[in-house]
């Protein structure tokens, strides 16, 4: 790129060019989302022969894996699928230059207009921008469009030279993200510099009172003739008042490119922060004479910030505690193929939570997400797809490196984004643990290309920061030199979840300043999982429940909160994603957000609230827990169960049904009380007041009351009873059906005689039950819990006529199941995982001394890890009750769930 063509002084110019401004932009700028075809598949041989293949009416974002993912055949289509689009042309395109731009497509793309090649585009989280020009058939006369046929192939299998090559998340194909079609003039900023806009701010100066902004920007010349031109900046303020403008003249010859660098101030700036995100605009114009050729139109804010080992961050000079989450870009039902507002809802969301800091991870997003962050004053980390691996191939450097740069110059001019970074967990799996020579090697590759993004990072952009986030293993990631490279270390901690001892967190936190001292750190992961069907009474690690995550999260927030050293953190994750070879409560989800896979909130999200708002906040934290059930008092005709209110108030009381319970102290923003629930609707309202002000969150709980003596008749309607669990209950949110624990037989009520409950053998995580899909159900929990070698099973039941359903699933199958790409516990917990071997299991059930299965084989009969059921009507007479009785053949009865419904 020639820098001689600048030529003549730059001089400052204000409000001279105020009627030349007004002119429209040449550019033309447009989606061409709607009126695809799609064909799933390869198309065998002449890929324009239309005859063959059958296409299916689709519109972008579009992917072809919103169902496969979820469903239980393991696996999902990776491969090959077509686009096809018809291009309407117009004639006055002739004088222009067409290009097409495409936000992301997954993985990799190959282009074709009108049957040509025009080259591929590698990764699946960046844009890509190719030109079309000279492919285009152009109308004849002046008037009308002529159509021509764009081709996009999508490939989204696995490739060992393209990042991602294994992570806890789906790869979803397809073209998912917003196409555009851009004609511009000949005379145009670059559109060909890795999918940018060919204009890139930074503001290397920044004080209250001046701000230094550069501008670089790439002018192209594909018109014929030398063009003597004049490129102008204004910065425009929120009022659209001209504040600096920069003028100069740059002659281009045919066939040029250059690229050059101005400087304009601002004086007094207002600064953009996160409570007053300020958003200067920054257009920049190509004129000839006094025609304007072309235009764009930036985002200016004006920030300073600055990483310190001991005291934290700094945005413009003040310190701010970076909180926040992670978010992936996905949602329930639509895969990766989301419409601008759910991206945008996403960050609201943070924002509404008191957030100030979101993790773009694993991979850059829509546009609309950064867009978003710099209106509502989030900050933001952003990162290349590289996660747990490498490949050791100069193609799989390149296509890092490549995507580090389009990720940089495509999100360039975003205030919000203050780090660059790259390499998840790369260590978390090494290879070659046989040959300690070859991992040696294998590590120094994996050094060597994260110095070489990390030199492209500071060459490309030298005012923001750099960051590796790293799994727990700090020795590992010290010693391969990770943690030297970048300017900022990021962990990602999971103790009290991945591995026991939820104080060990706060134990890493002080390791990394005893170890790294000069080393600023942000907790870039933390998470528990929990699926909002899932409650408990003693929450433990693994069991799913939102309390065990509710629990989670106030430890880690302490801990992060008192630490100035660590300068932020974000939670994993904004919102449950999916993860397609996951088991676990939700099967191929991964439920560690704090907002449903559809964004409902989870208490975690009004815990987070509590805390980070500034404004009063009053909220019960189980909000979305509308229904409950559970066994009668003794002498009251309630149960008592406990509530909690999150709230940065001092204090509340609770009225229940409208009895008012004592006022109770807040700690660390939580309030408890043990509610009587009755049955049927419950008024739950929490109330504080402060200073003359009156603050309340209300919800009605509809309660499920079983009484004590069940053979007394009473309220009797429908028992669900979830077997080997602890205290755990699984509230089914299509029928709202309430699954409560199972207890010892009590005469009088129900519950087992003989059998304990069912542990996979040597897990090092989940304390009963099996974390495995279970095949053919939704309700995954019930299926996935059990009692083994049982005797009998008794419901006292007054008489009447009953349907009795029970529930089983072979819990034990002979295949070894491998290591989770996602389990982050340590290699020594890790080696004793493993599921129970089958023993082989045949046994009989009798309902009332009559059959219900003669020699009942459920991996024979059906398979492992299938969910079976038998629903049997049952005639009770004589107070003789409901009496299921086991009797195993071979190995132990088992049981996972039972349901009894009063016909009449
Ligand atoms: C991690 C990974 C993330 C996973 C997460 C988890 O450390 O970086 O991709 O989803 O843990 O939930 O296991
Ligand atoms: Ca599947």
């Amino acid at each position: 790129m020639p820098m001689n063509t600048r030529i003549g002084l730059t001089f400052l110019l204000i409000f001279s060019l105020v009627t030349a401004n007004a002119q429209t932009n040449p550019r033309i700028s447009h989606t061409i989302n709607s009126d695809w075809n799609f064909h799933k598949g390869d198309l065998s041989g002449d890929i324009s022969n239309n005859g063959g293949p059958i296409w299916e009416e689709v519109s972008i974002p579009h992917t072809w894996n919103a169902r496969d993912v979820v469903d239980d055949e393991e696996g999902y289509y990776r491969g090959i699928s077509w686009y096809k689009r018809q291009l309407h042309i117009p004639s006055n395109y002739r004088d222009k230059q067409v290009f097409l731009h495409f936000e992301g497509a997954n993985q990799k793309t190959e282009v074709f207009v009108n049957g040509s090649p025009l080259g591929n585009h590698k990764g699946g989280y960046t844009a890509f921008t190719f030109e079309i020009s000279d492919y285009l058939d152009y109308p004849q006369e002046t008037e009308g469009t002529v159509t021509n046929e764009l081709l996009v192939k999508v490939d989204n299998s696995f490739n060992e030279d393209i990042p991602t090559l294994t992570a806890d998340f789906t790869f979803f194909g397809g073209i998912y993200r917003d196409v555009y079609l851009i004609a511009v003039s000949p005379v145009h900023f670059d559109l060909l510099d890795h999918g940018s806009k060919g204009v890139f701010i930074s503001t290397p100066e920044v004080s209250a009172k001046d701000a230094q902004v550069e501008v670089k920007s790439q002018l192209v010349n594909q018109g014929e003739g030398r063009r003597t031109l004049s490129l102008v900046h204004t910065i425009r303020d929120a009022e659209n008042r001209i504040v600096a403008q920069q003028r100069e003249k740059i002659r281009l010859n045919a066939g040029e490119k250059t690229s050059l660098v101005q400087t304009l101030e601002v004086s007094t700036p207002h600064l953009w922060s996160v409570d007053n995100p300020y958003l200067y605009k920054l257009s920049s114009s190509i004129y000839e004479k006094d025609i304007l050729l072309d235009e764009v139109v930036n985002p200016l804010g004006l920030r300073w910030f600055e990483f310190d080992a001991d005291k934290g961050f700094f945005l413009n000079g003040e310190h701010l505690k970076l909180i926040g989450t992670n978010r992936h870009q996905d949602y329930k039902g639509l895969g990766n193929a989301l419409v601008d507002g759910l991206h945008k809802r996403d960050v609201e969301l943070l924002k509404e939570m008191g957030g100030n800091f979101l993790r773009v991870a694993h991979y850059p997003h829509d546009p609309t997400v950064l867009e978003t962050c710099d209106r509502l004053g989030i900050l933001t980390a952003v990162e290349i797809p590289i996660v747990n691996r490498i490949t050791e191939s100069e193609e799989f450097a390149e296509n890092s490196k490549n995507m580090q740069r389009e990720m940089i110059k495509q999100g360039y001019n975003h205030p919000s984004t203050i780090i660059w970074a790259y390499m998840n967990e790369v260590l978390l799996r090494p290879k070659f643990t046989e040959d300690e020579q070859r991992q040696d090697l294998y590590y120094k590759n994996i050094a060597k290309l994260a110095q070489e993004l990390e030199d492209i990072t500071r060459a490309e952009d030298p005012y923001r920061y750099t960051m590796i986030p790293n799994h727990g293993h700090m020795d590992r990631y010290e010693r391969v030199g990770l943690t030297g490279i970048p300017m900022i270390v990021g962990w990602n901690l999971y103790q009290g979840w991945y591995s026991a001892g939820i104080e060990k967190f706060a134990q890493n936190l002080d390791r990394h300043k005893a170890r790294f001292p000069d080393k600023p750190v942000i907790i870039t992961e933390y998470g528990a999982d929990s699926d909002p069907r899932l409650r408990s009474f003693d929450p433990i690690r693994f069991d799913m429940t939102v309390e065990y995550a509710n629990h989670y999260h106030q430890v880690y927030l302490d801990a992060i909160m008192e630490r100035d050293f660590v300068a932020g953190a974000t939670v994993w994750n904004l919102a449950d994603f999916h993860s397609e070879t996951r088991g676990d409560a939700v099967p191929h989800v991964n439920n560690k957000g704090i907002l449903g896979l559809d964004r409902k909130p989870k208490d975690t999200y009004y815990y987070y609230q509590s805390h980070l708002l500034k404004e009063p906040f009053l909220r019960i934290a189980s909000r979305n827990w509308t229904q409950r059930g559970g066994i009668s008092q003794k002498d009251a005709a309630v149960a008592i169960q406990p509530l909690e209110v999150y709230t940065n108030l001092e204090e509340a009381h609770l009225l229940v049904n409208g009895q008012r319970l004592e006022t109770r102290a807040a700690d660390n923003n939580v309030i408890r009380w043990e509610v009587p629930f009755r049955d049927g609707i419950n008024t739950l309202e929490a109330v504080s007041q402060v200073n003359g002000s009156t603050y309340k969150d209300y919800m009605e709980v509809n309660f499920d009351l079983l009484p004590y003596e069940l053979s007394k008749g009473g309220d009797f309607k429908d028992l669900a009873i979830n077997l080997g669990t602890k205290k755990r209950i699984f509230v089914d949110d299509l029928t709202g059906q309430v699954w409560i624990y199972d207890q010892p037989y009590r005469k009088g009520s129900w519950g087992h005689i003989g059998g304990e409950t069912y542990t996979m053998d040597n897990v090092s995580r989940t304390s009963y039950g099996t974390d495995r899909n279970i095949l053919g159900a939704d309700l995954d929990p019930i299926y996935q819990t059990q009692l083994v070698g049982l005797k009998q099973y008794r419901v006292d039941a007054p008489d009447g006529v009953y349907d009795v359903i029970l529930h089983f699933s072979e819990l034990e199958t002979e295949e070894e199941t491998e290591i989770l790409a996602y389990n982050l516990a340590s290699e020594d917990e890790l080696k004793k995982d493993g599921p129970r071997k089958s023993q082989g299991r045949i046994f009989s059930v009798s309902i009332n001394g009559a059959v219900l299965f003669q020699d009942l084989n459920l991996s024979e009969d059906f398979e492992p890890l299938r969910a079976v059921s038998r629903k049997a009507r049952v005639n009770v007479t004589g107070g003789e009750g409901i009496v299921l009785d086991f009797d195993a053949v071979i190995g132990e009865s088992v049981l996972n769930g039972l349901e009894v419904k009063r016909i009449f």
